[in-house]
């Protein structure tokens, strides 16, 4: 079949809206026609060209929510009419991951996920004959996309595409850090470094758990106002401090340290700060913020030897197809708030100006409804 996608055919040029050649599914896969998708950070960290593992040309997007519209022999727990939303990280419930308690991070089909392939190695788009890589498994800057059947989470009919897509990534990686993997303890001191598309679910998911305290962290002196509607009680602007004054200051204003703290920015030194502004004894950090390529946290092994726990996290922990309709769910109760994140509703035309609201921090998600 015929479908639009945007293309994105070399590093750093904006993406390129074109009519796409897509397959049909082959035995295991869905047919999906996307209904919506958010532009993330990782989208533009790819598109940049500083992702090592990014391929050209590609269709990326990763953050969506659709309708199948057809699956291939043996597929199961799908069925033509039914809402989903797409995985990057799929649970396969089978392999020696998925059978971990400690992980989320099926490997059934890993190694053809990060070559942008399906899992028998071939790729289902392309354009005039040449092969268009598929991203994260998910392509979702497509109208219609083929995924596997294990990467896909199937959700209520009543939740609304042009928000719970943003349940695809950062809703489930900021609440999901929170909840799954760090579980945050009523009445926690929880310290938030970016307030962003993932820190502001971060403030939400300490929230929504009964944490007593919650301190965000931005340079961005307006995220304060809506982190505080999320749930923050106390903000810091960092700037003018010396980056070596940050974490003594919230020791300080905490009495002792965070018994949490998430680094949502991506940036190794703040990483450092989030780690050594834990509590002596028991204060826990998870790195979500993805650094660049080659980059290399330090801290002092003493903050290690004294108690603190550095950690890291992908998608929130989340087991995708049992958790993801969790939070669809979390989200139509009113337990969280997506709609007050969702700043920017575009086209599927428009998607290079999504990526402009988010380079200059003027929005939190720009959705594309097609
Ligand atoms: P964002 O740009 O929306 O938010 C980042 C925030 O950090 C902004 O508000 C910015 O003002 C603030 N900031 C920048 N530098 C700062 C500094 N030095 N001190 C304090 N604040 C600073 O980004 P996002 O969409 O929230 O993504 C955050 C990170 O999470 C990215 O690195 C992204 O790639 C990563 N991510 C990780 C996962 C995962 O599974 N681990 C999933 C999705 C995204
Ligand atoms: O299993 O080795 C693996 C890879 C898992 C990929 C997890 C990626 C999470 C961070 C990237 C940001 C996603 C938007
Ligand atoms: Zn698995």
């Amino acid at each position: 079949m015929k479908t639009e996608a945007a293309v994105a055919f070399k590093a750093g040029a904006p993406l390129s809206i074109e009519t796409v050649d897509l397959e049909g599914p082959k035995a295991g896969e869905v047919l999906v026609e996307i209904k919506a998708t958010g532009i993330c950070h990782t989208d533009a960290f790819t598109l940049s060209g500083n992702d090592p593992e990014g391929l050209f040309p590609a269709i990326l997007g990763h953050e969506g929510a659709g309708v199948v519209l057809e699956v291939g022999e043996g597929v199961t727990s799908l069925a033509p009419g039914d809402h989903v939303i797409p995985l990057y990280t799929p649970e396969c419930r089978q392999c020696e991951y998925c059978l971990h308690p400690k992980t989320n991070l099926c490997q059934a089909i890993r190694s053809t996920q990060g070559a942008g392939l399906m899992p028998d190695g071939t790729s289902r788009f392309s354009i005039g004959g040449e092969k268009l890589h598929h991203y994260m498994g998910c392509s979702t800057f497509a109208n219609h996309t083929v995924l596997p059947e294990i990467a896909l989470a199937k959700i209520r009919r009543d939740a609304p595409f042009d928000k719970v897509c943003y349940i695809g990534c950062g809703v489930t990686t900021g609440v999901g850090a929170v909840v799954y993997d760090a579980k945050v303890e009523p009445g926690s001191t929880v310290v938030v470094f970016g307030l962003g598309g993932i820190g502001l679910n971060v403030v939400q998911g300490a929230r929504m758990v009964g944490a007593d305290r919650i301190i965000g962290v931005d340079i961005n002196d307006s995220r304060r106002g809506l982190a505080e509607t999320f749930g923050m009680t106390d903000f810091i602007n960092p700037r003018g401090m010396k980056p070596e004054d940050v974490a003594p200051h919230i020791v300080e204003m905490t009495g002792g340290g965070a018994d949490y703290s998430f680094e949502c920015i991506g940036n190794t030194t703040t990483m450092r700060q989030a780690l050594e502004c834990c509590h002596k004894g028991w204060g826990e950090s998870t790195i979500i913020g993805v650094a660049g390529a080659g980059e290399e946290i330090s801290t002092r092994p003493f903050q290690l030897v004294t108690g603190r726990v550095w950690r890291g996290t992908a998608f929130g922990g989340a087991r995708g197809r049992t958790d993801v309709p969790k939070i669809v769910d979390w989200y139509m109760e009113g337990k969280i708030n997506i709609d007050d994140l969702i700043t920017h509703k575009l086209s599927l035309g428009q998607i290079n100006e999504g990526f402009d609201l988010m380079h200059e921090g003027e929005s939190i998600r720009s959705v594309v409804v097609y």
